[in-house]
């Protein structure tokens, strides 16, 4: 054991021995002695072992060979003093070799040498025993055996022995047990941090770093760093940091002082005490990255506390950060990122590290060949240009985006995406998802490719990088270009999956990012595709998945998809304008597939409602087959009211259809073209657009969708009305379930409501489509009634249900019991 000024192979004095009488024997023989009846044999036996053993591991074992160990661990407890203390001798010894070690493992010996550490006994015997102890603790049975059997106790208090080796073996055992939590507690709660600071004086380095490197173990647990201020810890680990004959110990302590700066208590201490100097003074020490690392490495840990931050700022720490940025070691550069990490959680420090030019020092390692180094470079990045909420538009980090942007980062951020760190990753992705609130800066990450990049990162199964990468794309796709550019490269099919995920970050994220992409429809269609409804329906149903994330996500892709929208909401807004296209399916329940219309229209027919199509027919029309377009005379003369004319017609030519069948395997799916329905279109924007008061515009158009549909029907004799019958008929001439609104002459609630949105959304006019219980629906329009009191400057706005059925055109206040017993059966 070294000893600061003395010679290194010192050892403290001991008793010296008679000659050993047994000198000359075999060790067999010897060993035979391990059981002779004689004190006296047996104590010079033990000796002798000993003697032997400690020349070297071979003897060591061909001792255990011949069975000394189980003599031995008797004989430790012989009432006789001398022959106790000689087989501790022997049995320290020997426990130092790993074969002994195991052997010794499978004999029940730890109480019996925890029993021998009571201070009645011998200086010797505690030293032997500690060693055995301080050998079988390693193990980690033995650590158990040695809790169990009460041995902290004992081995604390010998840490006060006179004797340096009894001190340093029970050191090593206490350090081998507090790497387990519970004896990291109990050695606090028996009163071990004062004998552990006593150590840290002593004159034998060994002693000094082992009690160390013990109180760094125990220093993690709260209460223990309490009583180790109060044991005036603080300023002895100061009087170590201030001497320089102390160096050695230098990054030891200050592990210790970094624990300990986790409480502010602790740090309001250290700086009183001029420790923040001091600590100042170990930063900028030149020529000792190690001790350099580790003080940054405390200054990092100070500033995790937001009031000690502050003070950290008060002192300009920010400065000397920026300073140590551009040290050549990489161990320091990667502690100072940590630390500007930590710091960048004050608002006031990040706008100082950019005012001091820390941001491009920072980019810059982003290309160093350390990993580390880059992993700390990014989380850097990511704080300084992280902005919270309430300052997403914080100049601040807008400052910080651009310096970033400047020193060309994002180009390197894009790159890092492709790296193998999952950590760096994340940072990247998260840095970049920040920087990209810009559009200047965004449309320069975009132009480096980072969309493909993405793509891949979707991928990953680390929970922080898909959860970043979300969040990156959900700000990167706002961009038209982006979106395309995702569904080209393969990233909507990735995204949509993590819909499956169980991590509710992941999950949010990712419906922000599939939101974000809806808003084009070839996009939202593909994710359509791909199930991303069925797996938000499926969200939707479960309380702990669904969120306004995921509902706001669903929203998106059914805004692209109203026929679904309408089939699981039963409401379209008055924004929500219908298309060619749209079918009315009927309610739907969550979870149900909506089938596709192709799909409904090779169904053969059945009694189930049908299906009602939306599809007007355009000029340019084609493929009309011939009998079904109707003659345009005919339908001009026709057009004010009846309009059976062509469907009679029709009726007639489903004859000539029957004799000359379609197969609908041979040609291409395609839907039946509406001309009735265009013609309705026509006639409204005709004689319903030129009315100057919007309140007799839908009444008009109420009147002509009424017409269209059978006209008038009173309530009473709503039973009398053949509506079912017309549609049975008209399924069956069709011979298909799907029927196109243009053909129903007799229609009721939920025909004719359907047919006033889409005349409405037609010609530019505005109403809901509501659909209540039993497939009842109905129109709600905003009218705006102007006070004449005040000018005509304060209007008021309505909501009115409009009447199609009884006393069609008549508008219905809404949640009058006239309207609500319109909307119910
Ligand atoms: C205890 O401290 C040592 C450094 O002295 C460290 O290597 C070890 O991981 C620590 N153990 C625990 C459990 O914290
Ligand atoms: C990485 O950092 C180390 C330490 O500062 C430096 O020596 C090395 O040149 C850097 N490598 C690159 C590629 O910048
Ligand atoms: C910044 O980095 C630290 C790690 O040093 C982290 O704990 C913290 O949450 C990060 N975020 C912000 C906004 O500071
Ligand atoms: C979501 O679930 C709620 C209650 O379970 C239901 O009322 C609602 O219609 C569902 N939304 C969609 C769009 O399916
Ligand atoms: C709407 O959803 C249906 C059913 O999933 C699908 O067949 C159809 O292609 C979708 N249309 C659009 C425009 O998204
Ligand atoms: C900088 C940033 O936002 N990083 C986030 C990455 O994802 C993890 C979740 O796993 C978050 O905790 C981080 O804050």
């Amino acid at each position: 054991m070294g000893k600061k000024g003395k010679k290194e192979h010192e050892t403290p004095c001991k008793e010296t021995f008679e000659p050993v009488p047994v000198e000359g024997r075999t060790p067999a023989t010897v060993v035979l002695l391990l059981s002779s009846p004689e004190e006296d044999i047996l104590a010079k036996a033990c000796e002798a072992i000993h003697t032997f053993a400690e020349k070297g591991d071979e003897n060591k074992v061909s001792v255990l060979g011949l069975g000394a160990l189980q003599p031995l661990c008797q004989l430790i407890a012989h009432k006789n003093k001398l022959v106790r203390r000689n087989a501790f001798m022997a049995l320290g010894i020997m426990a130092t070799n790993s074969d002994v070690k195991s052997a010794l493992k499978k004999i029940d010996v730890i109480p019996s040498i925890i029993d021998k550490l009571s201070l009645e006994e011998d200086i010797v015997v505690h030293e032997f025993a500690t060693l055995c102890l301080a050998s079988l603790s390693v193990d980690f049975f033995c650590k158990v055996q040695i809790f169990d059997n009460k041995g902290l106790p004992p081995v604390i208090q010998l840490l006060s022995s006179p004797d340096p080796d009894v001190k340093k073996n029970s050191l090593e055992i206490i350090f081998n047990l507090v790497q387990d939590y519970q004896s990291r507690l109990a050695v606090h709660e028996l009163g071990g941090i004062p004998p552990l600071l006593e150590l840290l004086k002593s004159d034998f380095p060994v002693i000094q770093h082992l009690a160390l490197k013990t109180l760094q173990n125990l220093t993690t647990d709260k209460d223990t760093r309490n009583t180790f201020r109060q044991q005036q810890g603080f300023e002895k680990l100061m009087d170590i940091l201030s001497s320089t004959d102390f160096r050695d110990l230098h990054a030891e302590a200050l592990q210790v002082v970094s624990n300990c700066l986790s409480d502010s208590e602790s740090f309001k201490l250290i700086h009183s005490a001029g420790g923040l100097m001091r600590l100042m003074e170990f930063v900028l020490h030149p020529n000792m990255p190690e001790i350099q690392s580790r003080a940054v490495k405390c200054i990092a840990r100070v500033a995790q506390s937001s009031e000690n931050g502050k003070l950290l700022h008060e002192q300009n720490v920010e400065k000397v950060l920026v300073e140590l940025l551009s040290v050549a070691d990489v161990s320091v550069k990667t502690a100072t990122c940590q630390a500007v990490s930590a710091m960048s959680f004050h608002l006031a420090s990040k706008d100082r590290f950019r005012d001091l030019g820390g941001i491009p020092a920072v980019v810059q390692m982003l290309n160093n060949e350390s990993l580390a180094l880059r992993e700390a470079a990014t989380q850097a990045l990511s704080n300084l240009t992280y902005s919270n909420q309430l300052n997403a538009f914080s100049s601040i980090s807008v400052g910080s985006s651009s310096a970033v942007y400047e020193a060309e980062g994002h180009k390197i951020l894009v790159q890092e995406l492709f790296g193998s760190c999952p950590r760096t990753v994340a940072n990247s992705a998260a840095t970049l998802g920040n920087l990209a609130g810009q559009e200047v800066i965004r449309c320069g990450i975009l132009s480096h490719r980072a969309i493909q990049a993405l793509v891949d990162t979707l991928k990953s199964t680390y929970t922080e990088v898909l959860v970043n990468a979300t969040q990156c794309l959900a700000v990167l796709a706002c961009d038209t270009e982006a979106r395309a550019e995702l569904q080209s490269a393969g990233g909507l099919q990735p995204l949509v999956n993590l819909l499956r995920s169980y991590d509710k970050e992941v999950l949010h994220n990712a419906c922000m990012a599939i939101s974000a992409c809806a808003i084009d429809e070839p996009t939202a269609v593909e994710m359509c595709k791909y199930g991303a409804l069925e797996m938000l329906q499926e969200i939707n149903q479960s309380v702990n998945r669904k969120s306004s994330f995921s509902k706001l996500a669903m929203i998106s892709l059914l805004n692209s998809n109203l026929s679904v929208k309408y089939s699981l909401t039963d409401h379209l807004a008055s924004t929500d304008i219908i298309s060619n296209g749209f079918y009315d399916a009927g309610k739907v329940r969550g979870g149900q597939r909506i089938l596709t219309l192709e799909e409904l229209s090779k169904q053969p027919v059945n009694q189930h409602r049908p299906i009602i199509v939306v599809n007007r027919a355009t000029e340019e029309t084609v493929h009309v087959p011939e009998e079904r377009q109707s003659n345009p005379s005919e339908t001009d003369t026709s057009s004010k009211g009846d309009r059976r004319t062509p469907r009679k017609k029709k009726e007639d030519d489903k004859q000539k259809d029957e004799t000359q069948p379609e197969s609908p395997t041979e040609k291409p799916w395609k839907m039946m073209d509406d001309v009735s329905l265009q013609l309705l279109v026509k006639e409204a924007k005709e004689f319903i657009l030129p009315l100057n008061d919007e309140q007799e515009q839908y009444a008009a158009l109420a009147r002509l969708v009424s017409e269209a549909m059978g006209g008038a029907v009173e309530a009473k004799k709503l039973h009398e009305f053949p509506w079912v019958l017309h549609l049975s008929e008209l399924k069956f001439q069709l011979q298909s379930n799907v029927v196109p609104i243009g053909l129903i002459s007799k229609g009721i609630y939920c025909h004719r409501a359907l047919l006033f949105k889409c005349l409405a959304d037609c010609i530019g006019m505005s109403c809901t489509l509501v659909r209540g219980e039993y497939n009842r629906a109905w129109n709600e329009v905003l009218l705006f009634s102007r006070n004449p009191s005040s000018n005509g400057r304060s209007s008021q706005s309505c909501r009115y249900i409009v009447d199609l059925m009884h006393q069609p055109g008549n508008l219905l206040t809404a949640n009058t019991p006239a309207a609500v017993q319109y909307q119910t059966i």
